[in-house]
């Protein structure tokens, strides 16, 4: 979380993370071709010519107001691939809550773990733990056949209980359900660390 007190702005940082391949940047390129042209500035990616991000994609969004601020939502996607840990490590400083996108297939379960895993060892070399940070999970590709069941997938992946979502990202399913709640979730925190700051000044 930012405030620009001259600007009267407060912004938050919402990270795609999971595995490569699992369908981020397709959320966010859902997202920037469907929501009110008024509420977004330009989406950036920065890809592969195989269309793999190999940096992150970033989107803005404008929405509501908190405590008499306006918020502006920074989207970004971490890239999935191995390889690119480093950069994961960057897109993730800062963040205020994380969307892990799975991919519901079978064959990408071992990769969804790992990820998960990876995304752990992220947040504990910045002093956060999964169990308490702010994230939710989005189980993708739900149109697909050979999928695992949902309770599968919380049995492997949601061992904190926290909110789930199915989605298709290609045909928009899910996507905004996802986000709405990762927003739900971010301003809920931000409104606490707001009042915290207030009493410790008071
Ligand atoms: N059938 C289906 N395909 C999907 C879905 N979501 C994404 N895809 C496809 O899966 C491929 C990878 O999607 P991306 O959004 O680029 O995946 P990513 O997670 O950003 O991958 P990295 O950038 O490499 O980490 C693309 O061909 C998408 O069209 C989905 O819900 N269903
Ligand atoms: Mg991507």
């Amino acid at each position: 979380m930012f405030i620009h007190a001259a600007l009267n702005e407060i912004h938050l940082k919402i990270v795609y993370y999971g595995p490569g391949l699992s369908g981020k940047t397709a959320n966010l390129e859902y997202v920037y071709r469907h929501i009110d042209p008024s509420l977004k500035g330009d989406m950036i990616s920065l890809t592969s010519r195989e269309d793999r991000t190999i940096f992150f994609d970033f989107l803005q969004l404008e929405v509501g107001h908190i405590d008499g601020k306006k918020p502006k939502f920074n989207l970004y996607t971490v890239p999935g691939q191995i390889h690119y840990d480093l950069t994961r490590k960057i897109v993730l400083s800062g963040v205020d809550s994380i969307i892990f996108v799975a991919d519901s297939q079978k064959a990408r379960m071992e990769d969804n773990i790992n990820t998960l895993l990876d995304l752990e060892k992220h947040l504990i070399q910045d002093g956060k733990t999964l169990e308490e940070f702010p994230w939710i999970l989005q189980y993708n590709k739900r149109d697909l056949p050979d999928c695992e069941t949902l309770d599968t997938l919380n049995h492997r992946l949601n061992f904190y209980n926290i909110p789930f979502f199915e989605a298709a990202a290609t045909q928009g399913k899910g996507v905004f359900n996802t986000l709405k709640a990762s927003i739900k979730e971010v301003v809920a925190h931000a409104h606490a660390r707001l009042g915290e700051t207030r009493r410790m000044r008071a």
